[in-house]
């Protein structure tokens, strides 16, 4: 085998991590090499991504890696958060910073679109579950906020693009678009034509595990870089975090624990039925040609925001402080409708909490830091008490007997929270990577480079798996 290294590059709504996978003696071994914190900031037409610190950032992350590899970079891939995207102009260079997808503007874009294509049609072309966030809508608010139409990379592409790779939309993370059509698994030229958007500005559509050519540019400078693939992995985020559980059988479900909880499990293919449309779940690209069956779930995000509304007022113990200050308390007497779209946006989350709490009939916490305890209670007792709801609903909708529930990624380390999901699912709760994103993305690299089966075909899937396996 090839004794070069791999870079995986995962970016995250709160941080980005660049991290090298080495093989000393013949053995793999990964790094976390560079991380930067990444947060979205209001500019004055919006919620933005800062595209130029994350392009640095990621620079920065790759020259650290070729210093630590003297022995050369053999591949690199890029996953990240899905749905937002970068809008270019024909040279491929940026015409703007991307919006991002908490901004207001797709609530509204959302209803205005559905009075020219039911949600029921969208649900029945796609397949998927209906989010405001999603691609299509974000394209749509551009429209009607009469931006030129002009060509568009998801972050993770536009990253694999920037080093030099061939501009391509990859299907686990299109699949999150919402423009990608569940029966033909191409793009749905009817979702195109009705919402106004072109088609033929779409990029590429390519499976995960697809090489997209030589890393190109003044990296290529670097000796480490000299003959570098570019790979493209499963771009979600969510996508390579499943790929990088180590996990064979029926009996397990996941939680890819981070901003969000994606809560579902593994299926051969899509599923659906009307009981599955009034759950809103939904139906995303895996690797090797598989599913994920799941619902996006609130996340780590209720506790991250509380605790930046804290800090605001002088207050920061921190979230490991948090998590010890609630230990002991007693239940919450009534529980949050975690998902409720409110509690999706930005800023002044305690506050949202208590409006919620209010319209329910019950008391309002004490939105002092004095009353953070209760807050934090309330928010993992509502979390695991809603995994158990979902994972409940999945075990109906797939049929699978589950046993086992993987919690992955940087959520997977909260003891509490993982100890009310197995008492609330009565399910084995697995602890898996917190970098589980990052284990996946190699798994692909290494199962792009070294095997020969189509990356479309379950026995690539296998392959990954074992890879994962290997790195665990
Ligand atoms: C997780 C994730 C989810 C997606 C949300 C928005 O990081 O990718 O899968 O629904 O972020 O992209």
């Amino acid at each position: 085998k090839d004794s070069r290294a791999s870079i995986a590059v995962d970016l995250g709504a709160e941080s980005c991590r660049v991290s090298l996978l080495r093989w000393p003696d013949g053995a793999p071994q990964t790094q976390l090499v560079h991380r930067f914190g990444n947060g979205p900031v209001q500019r004055e037409d919006g919620l933005h991504w800062p595209l130029d610190r994350i392009v640095d950032g990621v620079e920065e992350g790759l020259r650290k890696c070729a210093a630590l590899a003297p022995e050369g970079i053999r591949s690199i891939a890029v996953d990240g958060w899905a749905v937002d995207y970068v809008r270019l102009n024909d040279e491929g260079v940026p015409i703007a910073e991307p919006f991002c997808y908490r901004d207001e503007r797709n609530v509204r874009a959302e209803a205005e679109l559905h009075q020219h294509l039911s949600p029921e049609r969208m649900r029945e072309a796609t397949g998927i579950q209906q989010l405001s966030i999603n691609t299509l809508y974000q394209l749509y608010a551009d429209r009607k906020a009469r931006y030129p139409p002009s060509r568009w990379l998801n972050l993770p592409e536009y990253m694999l693009a920037w080093m030099g790779g061939e501009p391509v939309a990859e299907f686990t993370n299109a699949t999150h678009s919402q423009l990608i059509d569940v029966h033909t698994r191409e793009w749905s030229a009817e979702i195109f034509r009705e919402a106004g958007l072109r088609l033929d500005l779409a990029p590429r559509l390519v499976p995960p595990g697809t090489r997209l050519g030589k890393l190109r540019g003044p990296l290529q400078q670097l000796d480490a870089f000299r003959d570098t693939e570019l790979i493209a992995p499963a771009c979600h985020d969510t996508a390579s975090a499943i790929a990088g559980i180590p996990a064979v059988g029926e009996d397990w479900a996941y939680i890819s624990s981070g901003t969000w909880s994606l809560v579902g499990a593994l299926t051969s293919r899509p599923v659906d039925s009307p009981a599955v449309r009034e759950d809103n779940f939904t139906n995303l690209g895996a690797v090797g040609g598989a599913n994920c069956f799941h619902k996006n779930v609130n996340g780590m995000w209720l506790l991250k925001q509380c605790e930046s509304a804290w800090t605001e007022q002088g207050f920061t113990p921190g979230v490991s402080e948090l998590l010890r200050s609630c230990e002991g308390l007693a239940p919450p007497a009534t529980l949050l409708e975690v998902d409720d779209p409110d509690l999706l946006l930005m800023g002044q989350m305690p506050q949202r909490i208590n409006r919620q709490l209010v319209a329910k009939g019950a008391s309002p916490l004490d939105e002092s830091p004095d009353g953070a305890p209760t807050f934090v209670s309330l928010i993992l007792y509502s979390l695991a008490s809603r995994y158990a709801e979902v994972l409940g609903r999945v075990k109906q909708h797939t049929g699978k007997e589950l046993r086992r529930v993987f919690v992955v990624g940087g959520g997977s380390r909260n003891a509490q929270l993982n100890r009310l999901t197995a008492e609330m699912t009565g399910l084995e709760v697995c602890c898996g990577s917190v970098e589980s994103s990052t284990l996946g993305n190699f798994a692909v690299q290494l199962a792009t480079l070294e095997s020969a089966c189509s990356p479309s075909s379950s026995s690539f899937a296998g392959e990954v798996c074992e890879w994962a396996r290997q790195l665990s």
